[in-house]
């Protein structure tokens, strides 16, 4: 008895202990150490106070944990998904930048030879990597680093051929919430550090960012120093075509980064580093060459040689890039660290990235894979934040996908749908009964798609002559998403016209300073003219780029606005324009629609501008010795930001230049006025890219976004609903129908929805009375498969209950 007793308290003891024993391993296994964590702590262990005395390999990160960075070779072919707009930003700006530098240091050989440098000054420098930071709240620094001696300047008196030994404009973004600047003690993210890291003692090693002690200078060995001596040959050259104002044309070829379909290509990515007494951030950073011919003055063109002197550095925080941690597989390809760290549960749903999560747990979700569907309690795939936090227990009894009961084939076969379904759907759409063609589809009250997109695409530079100039101006609504997708080109132009405004209110010509230093001439129109050209080089999507001057505000110009543009894509040769040269009263630029409007919203009340804070160190004399504060510390500004701006109509300019469905952004700069007193208006920066790329948005929205094709997609509403597909361009079908909650899709199939294409093209074939099987296009009742196996069963039950109570009567 008492043997019995106690052999069943150590059962149950045992048990016990094996229960504990299981739960604790179970729960260890389930929140298992990856390579996440690994990161995450080496990431955490460093910060500004220890870093200087880290080892070196402790201030970088493994070059994949950066993945999906985005190629140049594929960025005309294959869509950049949200999570990488950002970084491929940097590496527009990056490129934008190079092209400039490139162009505006050789451009002394399109002007007369002089014993003078045409250089920008130092200002010139400075602002121009501040307004890299300001016009772009994802980029946090941005840095130019000239190879030793090599960057001639027009900032010193008596400094003709002379060089700096070492000379580094950065600017990078500081979190001034502490900031005496502003009272009301919040994070305005426009206060700037702006610093020469050429400036330090000659003898401090350590403080020279060209020596390896310097640590976390990466990127500074990318491209230089660039030995080339006895090449000519070695670097790509572009070619540019001005004709001037007075109608003079030249032709100019410079030297500058690699080609886009070279190898290596122009752009190199640094591993995330620790910007050790500096930002003290983890950065990453593109680094693009900037050539020039080097030496200079010598009188012998061939000792002198095409060369990389300089690189431009655009930096961004590691923490924001978005991290994959699905599985490899499509879509996850190349190099990963964080691959198949997601939590999903692998039999029976499959991971899918989320954007916006930046270097976090959990920025993904799970969906049911094909041949499975959500529980119907649940309303949509499983959050990758929410699997992760969950306990082991309800881990292993949730998040998982159910068998959908039985799954129909594809069907291969199939008929013209009966006059009545026929009739059914045409009602739905009653657009497609009766419609007009042209461009009065447009002016419908429900607009034919189809119609419509015949109508935009059927303009070509052959055809656009027939139509009449109105009928090439559309709704605006029609280039719907283009401040979206075209965000980054937006960006392009506010960068160039905060850097005016900037230049324009911080430069002043005629300041005199102590010792040998001499202020920044006003701007150039060599330097305008490359500005606006960089624009053009360094984004793709860019198809043509001005800069407008109001009248009399360029110095000694009436008129003055240059325009770059090119006319076919991946091409190295430009065209600019100076669109003062067409000065008859209706034709000059100032006519146009997006100018007046800006210079008119613009007039007197500046009181919307963003202010930016800058607070400035330069070298202390030509060699630099050390940095001492700018006369004007801190300094300000105020420039526009991207919702200043004004976006256009989509326009097709039969007589411009670029021969294309244009979506026009411009954003304004400003200046001070005669007397320096108030802001003034002095013109527009305007960027246009082609319509045709960007993708259209058929699913419903809310009734104030002006989206002309809102719900024009043809899923069926009952039992699926529409979400846009990226990449497909501007045509029909760049959306999938999904099954809402509590309907499955019925059959066998690698996806598990409705192509939006496909459904177009049977709903066209509905149009024209053709065979279609846009009939079977919806998602089926969750478990009727189910519920009919359980039906039959009760009945052959209740038969075979009948049968035996007859016979055992
Ligand atoms: C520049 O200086 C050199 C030597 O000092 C002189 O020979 C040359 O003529 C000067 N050139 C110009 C354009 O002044
Ligand atoms: C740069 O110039 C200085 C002075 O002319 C010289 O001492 C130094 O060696 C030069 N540095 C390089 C890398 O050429
Ligand atoms: C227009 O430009 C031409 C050539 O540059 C010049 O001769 C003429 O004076 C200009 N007209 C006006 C109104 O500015
Ligand atoms: C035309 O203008 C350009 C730039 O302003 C200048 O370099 C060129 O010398 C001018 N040509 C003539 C013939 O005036
Ligand atoms: C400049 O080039 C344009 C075409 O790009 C041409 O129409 C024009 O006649 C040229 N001007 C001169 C002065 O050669
Ligand atoms: C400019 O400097 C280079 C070397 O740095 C020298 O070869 C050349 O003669 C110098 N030119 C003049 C005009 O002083
Ligand atoms: C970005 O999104 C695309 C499409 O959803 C996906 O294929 C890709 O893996 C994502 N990249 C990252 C780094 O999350
Ligand atoms: C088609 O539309 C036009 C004008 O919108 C209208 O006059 C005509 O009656 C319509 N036809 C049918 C069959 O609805
Ligand atoms: C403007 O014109 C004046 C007089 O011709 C000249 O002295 C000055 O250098 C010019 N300024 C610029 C920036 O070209
Ligand atoms: C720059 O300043 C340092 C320290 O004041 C001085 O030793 C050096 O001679 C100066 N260089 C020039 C070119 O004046
Ligand atoms: C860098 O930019 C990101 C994104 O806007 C921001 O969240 C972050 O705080 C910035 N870093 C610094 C040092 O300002």
């Amino acid at each position: 008895m008492l043997s019995a007793k106690s052999t069943i308290l150590a059962r149950s003891y045992a048990l016990f202990l094996l229960t504990l024993v299981v739960g604790v391993f179970a729960q260890f296994e389930w929140q298992q150490r990856d390579a996440f964590d690994e990161i995450k702590y080496r990431f955490d262990k460093v910060n500004g106070d220890n870093c200087p005395i880290q080892h070196i390999s402790d201030l970088y990160l493994p070059e994949d944990t950066v993945s999906h960075k985005p190629d140049i070779k594929e960025i005309n072919i294959n869509p950049i998904f949200p999570n990488r707009t950002a970084l491929l930003h940097l590496h527009n700006m990056a490129l934008s930048r190079s092209f400039f530098w490139s162009y505006i240091l050789q451009s002394r050989f399109i002007r007369p030879a002089i014993n003078d440098t045409y250089d920008p000054g130092m200002m010139y420098y400075f602002l121009s990597t501040v307004a890299d930071v300001s016009a772009n709240p994802y980029i946090n620094a941005s840095a130019i680093y000239f190879a030793p001696n090599s960057s001639y300047t027009s900032s010193y008196r008596g400094f003709f051929n002379k060089t700096f030994p070492r000379f580094g404009p950065r600017t990078f973004r500081l979190d001034d919430f502490n900031d005496p600047i502003h009272l009301q003690k919040i994070s305005t993210w426009n206060t700037f550090d702006v610093r020469d890291l050429g400036a330090h003692p000659p003898d401090t090693k350590s403080q020279d960012y060209t020596s390896d002690l310097y640590k976390i200078n990466e990127w500074y060995k990318t491209w230089l120093p660039d030995d080339v001596e006895g090449r000519h040959d070695t670097k790509t050259t572009y070619q540019v075509e001005i004709r001037y104002a007075n109608n003079t044309n030249e032709t100019f070829t410079f030297h500058g980064p690699p080609g886009a379909d070279e190898n290596p290509g122009p752009i190199k990515w640094t591993r995330p580093y620790f910007d050790c007494g500096r930002s003290n951030k983890w950065l990453v950073s593109a680094v693009v060459p900037i050539a020039d011919i080097y030496p200079r003055h010598t009188q012998f063109r061939h000792i002198e040689y095409p060369k990389y002197t300089a690189i431009a550095v655009l930096e961004m925080d590691f923490e924001r890039l978005d991290i994959n941690q699905c599985p490899k597989g499509e879509g996850n390809k190349g190099p990963n660290h964080f691959a198949n760290t997601a939590r999903c549960k692998k039999e029976t749903t499959e991971c899918e990235p989320l954007h916006g999560w930046g270097f976090r747990r959990g920025g993904y979700q799970c969906r049911c894979k094909p041949g499975f569907r959500l529980p119907n309690v649940v309303r949509r795939p499983y959050l990758g934040e929410i699997v992760e936090r969950a306990s082991a227990e309800q881990y292993y009894n949730d998040y998982d996908c159910l068998k959908i009961g039985w799954v129909q084939k594809v069907p291969i076969q199939w008929e013209r749908v009966s006059y009545d379904v026929r009739e059914k759907y045409l009602d739905l759409h009653p657009e497609y009964r009766n419609y007009s063609t042209g461009s009065r589809s447009l002016h419908e009250e429900h607009i034919n798609i189809d119609q419509v997109l015949k109508f935009i695409h059927g303009v070509n530079y052959r055809t656009c002559k027939n139509f009449h100039p109105q009928d090439l101006i559309l709704r605006g609504d029609v280039g719907y998403g283009a401040k979206e997708q075209f965000e980054n080109e937006a960006k392009m132009a506010v960068r160039l016209a905060n850097f005016i405004s900037a230049f324009l209110q911080i430069s002043d010509p005629n300041e005199v300073y102590t010792g040998k230093r001499v202020a920044d001439k006003p701007l150039t129109e060599d330097q305008m003219i490359g500005e606006t050209l960089a624009i053009v080089l360094g984004d793709t999507k860019v198809w043509s780029a001005s800069m407008l001057w109001e009248r009399n505000k360029f110095t000694n110009r009436t008129y003055f606005a240059p325009h770059a543009y090119k006319t076919e894509l991946n091409t190295r040769k430009f065209k600019v324009e100076d669109l003062a040269r067409l000065n008859k009263t209706h034709e000059i630029y100032t006519e146009k629609k997006y100018f007046k409007f800006l210079k008119q919203r613009w007039s007197t009340n500046f009181d919307d501008l963003e202010t930016f804070y800058m607070k400035m160190k330069l070298r202390h004399n030509e060699t630099g010795e050390y940095m001492q504060k700018y006369e004007h510390y801190p300094n300000s500004y105020r420039a526009a930001s991207l919702k200043h701006g004004y976006w256009a109509q989509p326009q097709f300019d039969c007589d411009g230049y670029v021969k294309k469905w244009l979506v026009t952004y411009a954003a304004p700069f400003f200046g001070w006025d005669s007397l320096k007193v108030k802001l003034e208006f002095k013109g527009v920066v305007a960027v246009s890219m082609d319509m045709l790329q960007l993708d259209i948005n058929q699913c419903p929205d809310s009734y104030f976004e002006p989206n002309a094709y809102k719900n024009t997609h043809k899923c069926d509403e009952r039992t699926s609903y529409c979400v846009p597909i990226m990449g497909r361009g501007y045509e029909t079908g760049g959306y999938k129908c999904e099954c809402l909650q509590g309907y499955e899709y019925p059959f066998e199939d690698l996806i598990t929805y409705y192509d939006g294409q496909l459904v177009e093209a049977e709903y066209q074939n509905i149009v024209v009375d053709k065979q279609s099987r846009y009939d079977t296009f919806h998602c089926r009742l969750a478990g009727a498969s189910a519920l009919q196996v359980a039906t039959s069963l009760l009945v052959s039950l209740l038969g075979l209950t009948l049968i035996l109570m007859y016979k055992f009567r």
